[in-house]
């Protein structure tokens, strides 16, 4: 954990040192679930789903602090074009904010302009719960907020992987984060769903290495372990690794298989 900001700061300071993080993915409005997921050592961070999860503002603040107590930071993924909510949730305390179909350089930009300090965006002012979560002063939290708060924006469209270059290349973009279930349907034509199929693995070959010719992070979503430890390989920064409710529905479903044999 970082020694400065503390959960706040965590991310940041983990993806500096270039370890792939593996991220839990909670859609479930319950603080007590991403307290749970925090507390599992594997997990470095979770990420709370307001797009096609149940969470809204007042869960992402309720949640923040409950897996700060675990030492780990919050990401957050808001719903599509809310880039309004982005400081919000950036004053709640979380460390990254995942914006979906960001589809263009005006899109990243608008995404920045809501994340950043000037110059390099207009975030307004009142990072109250941040504040007392990182244990920084006003002054000091100004000064490093830019750098603590971070943005990955969505590419899953066949536009998106377009302008990936142009959207890596805003300067208050932190990142990209791949969608490999909306790509492949994108990238199909709308013929079907195939997130670990071939097209959509040249995509994501070339999402990382556009990421990387741009020295900036590349996250994605993985619904295995094995998919996980694979893209890990490949060089992924971050991995989320299945939802709350897949977990959920294939645990019960392995006890009920044993029971019921
Ligand atoms: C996608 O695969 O489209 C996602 O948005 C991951 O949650
Ligand atoms: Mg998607």
């Amino acid at each position: 954990m970082a020694e400065r900001g503390g959960a706040v700061a965590a991310l940041a300071a983990r993806l500096r040192d270039g370890r792939p993080l593996i991220t839990a993915w909670s859609g479930i409005a319950e603080p007590a679930v991403a307290g749970i997921l925090a507390g599992e050592p594997g997990f470095d961070a979770v990420v709370l789903d307001m797009q096609h999860g149940a969470h809204d503002v007042a869960s992402v603040t309720r949640s923040v602090p409950l897996v700060a107590a675990r030492g780990k930071p919050t990401i957050a993924r808001v719903p599509v074009g809310a880039f309004s909510t982005v400081s919000r949730l950036f004053d709640a305390g979380v460390s990254a904010v995942i914006a979906p179909m960001v589809n263009s350089v005006e899109d990243a930009r608008l995404f920045a302009s809501f994340a950043k300090f000037p110059p390099l965006g207009e975030r307004s002012w009142g990072p109250l719960p941040a504040l007392a979560l990182s244990g920084l002063s006003a002054d000091h939290y100004l000064k490093e907020a830019n750098g603590l708060c971070l943005t990955l924006a969505m590419v899953e469209t066949r536009a998106a992987l377009d302008a990936i270059d142009g959207i890596l290349g805003v300067l208050g973009i932190d990142g990209v984060f791949i969608g490999p279930s909306d790509l492949s349907i994108a990238l199909s034509g709308g013929a079907g769903l195939d997130p670990d199929g071939a097209v959509t693995r040249a995509a994501l070959d070339h999402a990382l290495a556009r990421t990387r010719a741009a020295g900036k992070r590349i996250g994605v979503y993985s619904q295995t372990g094995p998919r996980t430890r694979e893209l890990a390989g490949q060089g992924f920064d971050l991995i989320a690794l299945a939802s709350d409710v897949a977990l959920l529905r294939a645990g019960v479903q392995a006890a009920l298989k044993e029971a019921r044999g």
